[in-house]
């Protein structure tokens, strides 16, 4: 019998508006598993060097730091979770290396976020195929046991845990082989502009009205929901909802709790516009501490610099003990 808790790891990359998604998807269950896990939470600024925006606007840096005081201000205990800047612990890039010379190229060109990503895209980044691996990398760094991630990250821990599986098998074990740990609900939040496409950090970049930002202020989120788009009729039927109501629902149902019968309670046969009303006033009401929060934290520059110098070093400390067993496996010190 062992009391040692189950290691967690997950990361968010800067690379664009953090949203609702991210935080019904992410953000939330990691605060909320946070006392029954050994959680490690890293912002994958590497993972957003593949975003088309980059170099225009805010430095990735920047960027980087606000994603940081993003885990603070949504409640991320940074004693009982490390939380680092990806870049700044060199042996992601060094896995994500070794692992790439090993990992059948076939598997990452049928991976869906990479046929999606690089079709919009003009000249495609060799990043945006290897991103699973890199991603692979940081997970297999720690012997994290669990992944919290939403439901479109699921295909990317499954190669992660293909990768480790055939390396242990190849060279012997070095990697434990993590699970994806996704919530039931609050998962895959759509787009408001699109409830048929998840809301995206890349999609918000074309359509303003596209997302819901953490920290938008209380105007902007009753503007976005005002325009959200619904269905065709007029009157709300929880169980036989079109995608549009049902996204509506569904965020609703996320920042709540309420279960489908409560939904169903509150709010069948009544018009869209109460539907609405109510979810725009519990989202403002929901993230005005965090947003109060966020700004205090990146005030405080020095608080901001303790923490990620600490979870850097905790993370320094675990990964390169990895590394120092996977160079052994492969005789790279002779
Ligand atoms: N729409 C979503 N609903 C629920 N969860 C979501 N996540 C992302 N979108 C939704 C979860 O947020 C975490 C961070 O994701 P990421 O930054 O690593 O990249 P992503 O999944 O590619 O996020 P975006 O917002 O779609 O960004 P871009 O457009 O930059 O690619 C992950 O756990 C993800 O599941």
């Amino acid at each position: 019998m062992t009391d040692k808790k189950p290691r967690a790891f997950s990361g968010i990359q800067p690379s664009g508006k953090i949203h609702i998604g991210n935080y019904t998807g992410a953000l939330q269950p990691w605060v909320e598993a946070q006392s029954e896990v050994d959680g490690i939470y890293c912002v994958v600024d590497l993972h957003a060097l593949t975003a088309t925006d980059i170099g225009s606007g805010k430095s990735v840096g920047e960027r980087s730091r606000e994603v940081a005081a993003l885990y603070l201000a949504c409640g991320l205990d940074p004693g009982a979770s490390t939380i680092f800047l990806q870049s700044e612990v060199w042996t992601h890039p060094y896995l994500s290396w070794v692992l790439e010379t090993q990992v059948p190229l076939g598997w990452l060109s049928r991976m869906t976020q990479f046929k999606s990503k690089s079709k919009e895209a003009d000249s495609v980044p060799t990043g945006l195929l290897t991103y699973p691996v890199l991603q692979a990398a940081d997970i297999l760094l720690y012997d994290a046991d669990i992944v919290p991630v939403g439901e479109d990250q699921k295909q990317h821990i499954e190669i992660a845990r293909d990768i480790a599986q055939r390396f242990n098998s190849t060279y012997g074990t070095a990697f434990v082989l993590p699970q994806p740990l996704i919530g039931t609900h609050g998962s895959r939040i759509m787009g408001l502009d699109e409830p048929t496409a998840k809301m995206s950090k890349s999609r918000a970049l074309v359509n303003q009205g596209h997302s819901i930002g953490i920290v938008d202020d209380p105007e902007a989120i009753s503007r976005a929901i005002r325009r959200a788009v619904t269905d065709s009729g007029t009157r709300i039927d929880v169980q036989n909802a079109g995608a549009g109501v049902r996204n509506l629902l569904n965020i609703y149902k996320s920042f709540s709790g309420a279960s489908d019968r409560a939904l169903a309670a509150r709010f069948d046969g009544r018009g869209y516009g109460v539907l609405k009303n109510s979810l725009a006033e519990l989202l403002v009401d929901t993230l005005a501490p965090i947003r109060n929060a966020y700004q205090r934290i990146l005030a405080e520059r020095s608080y901001l610099d303790e923490v990620l110098n600490s979870g850097r070093e905790r993370a320094l400390r675990i990964s390169t003990g990895k590394v120092a067993r996977v160079m052994e496996i492969l005789g790279l010190r002779g």
